[in-house]
């Protein structure tokens, strides 16, 4: 199997500039020639083309919405017909509205092949709110309630099929920052969150086997990557720190846990801010990370 490396570069639903830089940092990074080197057959398909950022503050909740759709429709082509090709999707973002345009991509597959979707949002925040209780007006913080139907119709409708998918199909990790009113709707939503509490209280280990559980042989599983999900002190390279995160080793047991799943059918890295960062570091984890998503381990696993 091909892996699709899909650049989308663009900060246009953060509420700081500088994860469009995001791609680039990831090729400096040697996330082709590393996949490469585990054996993979993998191709590059430069990056994506879309709206400039106009950098104008929200307007009725949303900031910047008519070109955080005309990026996820871009994104959603792009996605799907790499799926459809039989290929695995890599989408090099860009903030986390794209995916909006990925997910739906994959949900849309799911359904044409008749297969289950299973998502694993790794991230500090749960990034489900909506124009009425948002802080920021910022669409980084909304893709997961646009993909379940809450948000506006032209996001919510992306690919054709509205809503693109139900909260039953996420696993959130790592989360460790939920708005006021967000707290509500994921409540509401009965969305599977393992909160950095969970993680404390039963390991990641424990976590990963309960957010990898349930999946068949008929299951795609999508790994959608906040970088920021990372704790700051090894990946300052993201425009929304939380401290708190999951530490090395626990980001790699999560990694290699997904590994051994043999699932993976789609990724997302998003929120890699390089203007955040001190010499490509958190670029270089998040690859060091991806390889081990993609197999890699310290010794031959029976
Ligand atoms: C915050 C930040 N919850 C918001 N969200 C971020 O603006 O909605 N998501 N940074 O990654
Ligand atoms: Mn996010
Ligand atoms: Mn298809
Ligand atoms: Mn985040």
């Amino acid at each position: 199997q091909t892996i699709a490396l899909v650049g989308a570069p663009t900060d246009i639903g953060a509420g700081h500039r500088g994860a469009s830089m995001g791609p680039e940092a990831l090729r400096v990074a040697q996330i082709a020639e590393k996949l490469h080197a585990r054996g993979l057959d993998v191709a590059d398909r430069g990056n994506l083309h879309g709206p400039h950022n106009p950098w104008l503050p929200p307007v009725n909740g949303y900031r910047h919405l008519a070109e955080v759709v005309a990026w996820n429709q871009v994104v959603h082509a792009a996605i799907h017909d790499e799926l459809a090709h039989g290929r695995l999707p890599i989408m090099l973002g860009g903030d986390h509205c794209l995916a909006i345009g990925s997910i739906s991509a994959v949900a849309r597959h799911c359904r044409e092949q008749d297969r289950k979707l299973r998502v694993l949002w790794l991230d500090a925040h749960a990034d489900f709110n909506t124009a009425t209780i948002t802080p920021s007006g910022n669409i980084h913080g909304m893709p997961v309630a646009c993909l379940c139907g809450n948000g506006p119709a032209e996001l919510v409708a992306i690919g054709g099929h509205a809503p693109a998918t139900t909260p039953d199909v996420f696993r959130q990790i790592g989360i460790r920052s939920v708005d006021e009113g967000e707290k509500r709707l994921v409540r509401e939503a009965k969305m599977a969150v393992y909160d950095m509490r969970h993680i404390d209280e039963v390991g990641m280990r424990g976590t990963m086997e309960e957010a990898l559980a349930g999946m068949d042989g008929d299951t795609h599983l999508h790994v959608s990557f906040d970088v920021d999900f990372l704790d700051p002190g090894i990946a300052p390279g993201v425009g929304t720190t939380v401290r708190g995160g999951p530490n090395y080793r626990e980001a790699q047991l999560c990694m290699e846990m997904i590994a051994d799943c043999g699932r993976l059918g789609s990724l997302d890295i998003v929120e890699l801010n390089p203007a955040f960062d001190k010499r490509n570091q958190t670029a270089k984890l998040a690859v060091d990370l991806v390889e081990s998503l993609f197999g890699k381990s310290t010794l031959i696993r029976a």
